[in-house]
């Protein structure tokens, strides 16, 4: 179906009371210049992700790991949200019981002012103790770029600091999987910007769909997911989320 379809017919279904959740991942962020994880810039020094992502590289070579994460937080830092962040914070504010769970731990969304994102991976904004010492929080705000050292020292224990992010084999926050599965019952899911093969996020778009939500997949590519959605618009977030928000805008 043509973009310019897809968003009529997106139109004509959404009301002003309309529940609306909305899934994002590297593809929203693609436009602000923060690289995504499986495109062409996706490698760091030749590494894959899911071969830094994870507690036993961390484990193995806490440099190295904070490396990628300084070079990210720096690369991040600069970035500013695009229009699919912004009109996705004004639909935060028009639409009642919208949710927003984000893959993308870059802190964009946040920035363009939408409020309660469920942050689905964690933040590289925030820090923790590697050995969860007596003496610190859980988890605290930290946007000191660059670490003047790498890996950087806990300030109560003088052990590893370790980024605030869930690596592939960690589990997801307890409380952030309570308000994603709440988050599924909506009029409709959209799932923006993301390759759907990281579970269990790959997984929400389809229990929204059996718990009833209209699903819609806005990415430049097809995913495994897009034959399991209702529609799939394969055009850049950035462009069809406002162009659907400016035809909404026109209808009340
Ligand atoms: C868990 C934080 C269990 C860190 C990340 C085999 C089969 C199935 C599953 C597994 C398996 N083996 C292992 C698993 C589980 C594993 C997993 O799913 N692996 C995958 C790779 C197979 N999952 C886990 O380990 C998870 N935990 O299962 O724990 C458990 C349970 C209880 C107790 C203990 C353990 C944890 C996964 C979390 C990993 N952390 N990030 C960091 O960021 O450094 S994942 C990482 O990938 C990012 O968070 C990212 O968000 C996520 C998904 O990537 P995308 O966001 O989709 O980005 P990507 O680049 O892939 O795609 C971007 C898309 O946008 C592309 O399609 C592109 O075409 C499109 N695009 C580009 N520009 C635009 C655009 N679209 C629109 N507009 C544009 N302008
Ligand atoms: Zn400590």
């Amino acid at each position: 179906m043509k973009t310019e379809d897809a968003i009529q017919q997106l139109g004509r279904r959404i009301k002003p009371d309309s529940r609306i959740t909305v899934l994002t991942g590297a593809g929203v962020s693609a436009a602000s210049g923060v690289p995504t994880f499986r495109g062409p810039d996706g490698l760091w020094k030749n590494h894959p992700p899911e071969q830094l992502a994870t507690p036993e590289a961390f484990r193995r070579d806490p440099r190295l790991v904070w490396e990628w994460y300084n070079w990210r937080r720096e690369r991040i830092r600069g970035c500013q949200p695009n229009a699919a962040h912004l009109t996705l914070a004004a639909w935060s504010r028009r639409f009642p019981e919208f949710r927003l769970i984000t893959q993308n731990v870059d802190g964009l969304h946040e920035k363009a002012g939408t409020e309660n994102v469920i942050r689905f991976h964690g933040s590289i904004w925030e820090v923790l103790c590697w050995d969860r010492c007596a003496g610190s929080p859980p988890r605290w705000w930290d946007e000191t770029v660059p670490f003047p050292m790498v890996p950087p020292k806990c300030p109560h224990c003088g052990g590893l600091l370790r980024p605030g992010v869930v690596w592939f084999g960690e589990g997801i926050d307890p409380d952030v999987l309570e308000r994603s599965a709440a988050a599924l019952n909506c009029d409709l899911f959209f799932s923006v910007g993301t390759s759907a093969v990281v579970y269990p996020a790959a997984g929400l778009a389809s229990q929204a769909r059996r718990h009833g939500a209209y699903t819609i997949e806005v990415n430049v590519e097809g995913t495994p997911a897009s034959n399991l959605l209702d529609l799939s618009v394969q055009a850049p977030a950035e462009e069809v989320l406002p162009a659907l928000d400016l035809l909404l805008q026109s209808k009340f």
